[in-house]
């Protein structure tokens, strides 16, 4: 089915740096190894040499590793080069591989190989791209434990269920209902309903896991000029928004990503609410209203001695300015000045606290992306229709069983269609 051709990428990153790392992949590199090393590899050696083109002149001070098929990250034979990383060495290395037949990857094939070649599953290869993408260590351990295969356990081991209860209940339209055991329909309908739960319980982690691969939203709202920006630049640490004593001076909405406790947020300083005049204000304010219902934490700024009116119901209330007066009217708030930065550290504990509610301290079961999010739901679907038909319609049942495990089963690839391949692999980089 795959083409194993030889192919070739920069591995590392491209852009002036130490080392760079080129990989061939493909069938039978023995020989080519063998040329470029002097002597016959030896596979997993490290080997100095002077890497020398087809015309004899050399081209760099390289180390060459070698793997052989199967073992190696695609499955095939492959070739690492590491060379100096200048462009100008990249590029003569690139003109040398192509001279002798070989032609540079497209994004992903390294990894579209793998797969294949029986490597990685597409759980895996979800969790790689989720990898490739860390830029936390909350992302880093999730997407690392999904790419060595964490998911596809779990996936595989309710496929396999799925199946067995599939093809159990197909048999017994075979038998006259005489001759089965009495309790047979409760024992099916247990075995189903304990899938289920497990199934839509990882789909309601969905939101865990988007908060950890996306970031967690917070956006900072209340009427203007309370100190909202000059907060979000405490937050922040850094001056990006436009601090000003002029009623409505924040427009637009600023946001910046920001790295809490490992995990990844994205935080936004809005418009005031309040009712403007001006249009350009009015858009501002309509876009804070889309922030709050993207938030998965408000954080709502009125002055000392403001009234309040909740935004949202779970939203934490910040009484800011509080270097301006000694009345603390509110139980259960936190009060700061963004001038001093009093009372800011409480504010980024609270932010804490709730991002662990929210990621549940980073324990979700599976690293549910968009592409699996409809298939697991489909999955549960199907085994909520297994559920609710009356007993002996076992064909029927038989059915929807397998149609849950057929939906899981594309999650692993095991069931393929082009279209989620190319999908999956065309989010990785060249050199993948
Ligand atoms: N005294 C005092 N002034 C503040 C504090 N926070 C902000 N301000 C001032 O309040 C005004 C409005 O601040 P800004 O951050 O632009 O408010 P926003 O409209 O809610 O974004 C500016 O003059 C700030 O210097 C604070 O904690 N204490
Ligand atoms: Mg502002």
């Amino acid at each position: 089915m795959t083409n194993n051709d030889a192919i070739f990428a920069l591995s590392s990153g491209r852009g002036k740096s130490g080392v760079a790392v080129i990989r061939i992949s493909g069938n039978n590199l023995t020989e080519f190894a063998e040329k470029i090393i002097g002597r016959a590899p030896t596979p997993r050696h490290a080997y100095f040499t002077n890497l020398t083109d087809d015309a004899g002149e050399i081209i760099d001070q390289c180390v060459i590793l070698y793997f052989s098929a199967p073992n190696s990250f695609t499955g095939t034979d492959i070739i690492e080069i590491q060379s100096h990383g200048a462009p100008a060495v990249i590029n003569k290395i690139f003109e040398f591989l192509r001279a002798n037949d070989m032609r540079i990857a497209t994004p992903g094939e390294f990894s579209r190989r793998a797969f294949y070649n029986g490597k990685m599953d597409l759980s895996d290869v979800d969790g790689l791209v989720a990898l490739l993408d860390a830029q936390t260590d909350r992302q880093r351990a999730a997407a690392l434990k999904s790419m060595m295969g964490g998911d596809s356990d779990i996936y595989a081991e309710w496929r396999n269920q799925m199946l067995k209860i599939s093809a159990y209940a197909a048999a017994m339209t075979d038998y006259n209902s005489d001759d089965l055991p009495g309790d047979i329909d409760k024992t099916i309908y247990e075995h189903i309903k304990t899938l289920y739960t497990a199934v839509s319980g990882a789909l309601n982690k969905y939101k865990t896991s988007r908060a950890i691969t996306c970031g967690v939203n917070i956006a900072i709202v209340g009427e203007t000029n309370v100190g909202k920006s000059s907060l979000f630049n405490r937050i922040v640490g850094s001056a990006r928004a436009i601090v000003s004593d002029i009623p409505g001076t924040t427009r637009d909405v600023v946001s910046a990503t920001m790295d809490i406790g490992g995990y990844m947020v994205n935080i936004s300083d809005t418009a005031g609410i309040r009712d403007a005049t001006d249009t350009i204000e009015r858009i501002g304010i309509e876009r804070t209203n889309n922030e709050i219902e993207n938030a998965d934490i408000v954080i709502h700024v009125i002055n000392p001695n403001d009234e309040y009116r909740l935004v949202r119901d779970d939203e934490i209330l910040v009484i800011n300015k509080s270097d301006t007066t000694d009345t603390h009217n509110f139980d259960d708030a936190i009060y700061t000045s963004a001038k001093t930065g009093d009372g800011v550290a409480e504010l980024m504990q609270e932010i804490m606290r709730r991002i662990n509610q929210i990621t549940g301290n980073g324990e979700s079961v599976l690293m549910i992306n968009a592409r699996t999010y409809d298939l697991v739901k489909t999955a549960a679907n199907e085994l909520k229709n297994a559920l609710e038909l009356s007993n002996g319609d076992y064909d029927i049942l038989s059915e929807h069983v397998r149609y849950a495990a057929d939906a899981i089963g594309k999650i692993l690839g095991v069931i393929g269609t082009n279209e989620v391949l190319d999908m999956t692999f065309s989010q990785l980089c060249l050199g993948k």
